[in-house]
């Protein structure tokens, strides 16, 4: 009798927090690498928790949040066991770049976060007038705000899927190697 590998010991499972704005394309990009296909999204209440099997070696469970202003007030509750974070932002919503950019730099500052990996996702790339994603770098103070972690900018289309792969590669990536120096802080202190 096999086993599948998603059963494997060797398949490492790592939190993912996937948070923006309501209507950022949050739920888009979940079932969009879930399903491979464009689905009808509805404003998703509460939340949506999905298992993804990108790579061999490591397995995501997504949390995609809500992201309602009344759900904004309860990301809080979703970090203390995060292992990254993808940040979805819709690249044509000037009118709430700010508020976007305020939600984004609060998450960080919650003491869980502290180090742990971020993807922005400059998100509706195809549609005209979107910001590049050095613009959302720049206006989202990305460098300043993560000089304590892996982070990178990713421009996508969630509902093509253009971008997405990049993006979670390179989330794959930052995770293995914080996953990796936790483990190796805990053995440390362990040993001492
Ligand atoms: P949310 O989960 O962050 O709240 P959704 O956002 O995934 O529900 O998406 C909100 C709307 O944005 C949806 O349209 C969805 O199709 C659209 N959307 C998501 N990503 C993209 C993208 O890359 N390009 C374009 N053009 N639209 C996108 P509706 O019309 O259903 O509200
Ligand atoms: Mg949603």
């Amino acid at each position: 009798m096999g086993l599948s590998s998603s059963k494997s010991p060797k398949v490492k499972q790592a939190q993912i927090l996937l948070l923006g704005l309501d209507s950022a394309g949050k739920s888009t990009v979940l079932y969009k690498l879930k399903l491979a296909k464009d689905i009808v999204t509805m404003p998703t209440v509460g939340f949506n928790v999905e298992m993804l099997e990108l790579g061999k070696s490591l397995s995501f469970t997504v949390w995609d949040v809500g992201g309602q202003e009344k759900m904004r007030s309860v990301w809080g509750c979703y970090c203390e066991r995060a292992d990254g974070l993808v940040y979805v932002v819709d690249s044509t919503d000037k009118q709430r770049l700010e508020a976007s950019r305020r939600e984004f730099e609060h998450i960080l500052k919650n003491e869980h976060m502290r180090n742990v990996p971020v993807v922005l996702l400059a998100n509706k790339q195809d549609k005209p007038g979107a910001l590049t994603a050095e613009d959302i770098t720049r206006l989202f103070k990305v460098k300043k705000l993560c000089s304590d972690r892996n982070w990178y900018v990713q421009p996508c289309c969630a509902t093509t899927g253009d971008g997405l792969a990049e993006g979670f590669r390179r989330l794959t990536e930052f995770v293995k190697s914080y996953m990796k120096s936790r483990a190796d802080t805990f053995a440390f202190f362990k040993q001492n």
